[in-house]
């Protein structure tokens, strides 16, 4: 049987959120986004295609800054909008974790099984993330238990660093606060701005794919897989070579991550 060490020198793993730990865009965030909207009477509201283009530009209060400059016709901007955006972003944020406290946004599969299947195995944990601090502590919190904020060394998030993804910024902070080396880390993103961010802060970088990001480039990505999967709901391998598993766990993570940093091939995606 593998163990850890005898594969690689893996220390923790750095998990992306939104479209990674759960598929939170469309039916979470964008939600949340027409909700504010409607609440402080702004005649806007985000279809799932609309939704999907403004995901280029990651950060709320900078996607809401994006569309008025990209989106609107001049004549259609609502005045003084632009000092609005932080505090119509604070209603976003509170109708966002208004949500996950429903239990309407599950993990995605195998996620779960991953982290504790690490927790067992002595590797850290750190969440490297664009959103903000209080959702991921929702998402968290009302998924795996309010515990699980203690399981995370570092929880990167939002406004932390000035630059958000595709900026190396947050990996780079969560690697100084856990005091560990790229080589040393793993991290988990579902899009091509995650993946740029992880790549720009030198570490090997693992993709689940969902709807929004399936057509991104991942070129470099160790792998790039539909979902981490579960013993009996197996991923399917988009790009790479996932050594006959048919989910993701730690020797196989452990595997691709030595792989990866002793040089062998890995996915290449156009
Ligand atoms: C996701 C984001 C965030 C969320 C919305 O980043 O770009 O902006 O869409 O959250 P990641 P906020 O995949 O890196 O977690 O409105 O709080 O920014
Ligand atoms: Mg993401």
């Amino acid at each position: 049987m593998n163990t850890q060490n005898e594969t690689s020198t893996l220390k923790a793993l750095i998990f992306d959120v939104d479209g990674t730990l759960s598929d939170t865009e469309r039916d979470g965030h964008r939600v949340a986004f027409n909700q504010a909207f409607e609440e402080y009477g702004i005649g806007w509201n985000w279809s799932v295609e609309i939704y999907g283009e403004l995901l280029a530009v990651t950060g709320g209060k900078e996607r809401m800054k994006y569309y008025v400059d990209k989106f609107l016709d001049q004549d259609d901007v609502p005045e003084g909008i632009m000092q609005k955006i932080p505090e119509l972003h604070q209603a976003k944020t509170r109708h966002y974790t208004e949500l996950l406290s429903t239990g309407a946004i599950p993990l995605r599969p195998g996620v779960e099984r991953l982290i504790e299947e690490a927790k067992q195995r002595g590797l850290r944990l750190a969440i490297a993330t664009t959103t903000t601090p209080e959702n991921v502590t929702a998402l968290l919190t009302h998924t795996l238990g309010a515990d699980s904020i203690e399981w995370f060394d570092v929880i990167a998030a939002g406004d932390i660093v000035p630059a958000k993804k595709p900026a190396p910024d947050i990996y780079d902070y969560a690697l100084q606060e856990m005091g560990l080396g790229a080589e040393e880390c793993i991290a988990f993103e579902d899009s091509e701005n995650g993946i740029k961010s992880s790549s720009g802060a030198n570490l090997q970088t693992i993709i689940t794919i969902n709807d929004y990001t399936r057509g991104h480039d991942f070129t470099g990505a160790c792998i790039v897989l539909d979902q981490m999967g579960e013993p009996e709901q197996p991923f399917s391998v988009i790009n790479g070579d996932a050594e006959g598993a048919s989910f993701l766990d730690c020797d196989l993570v452990s595997k691709l991550h030595k792989k990866a940093i002793t040089g062998q091939p890995r996915a290449e995606l156009a």
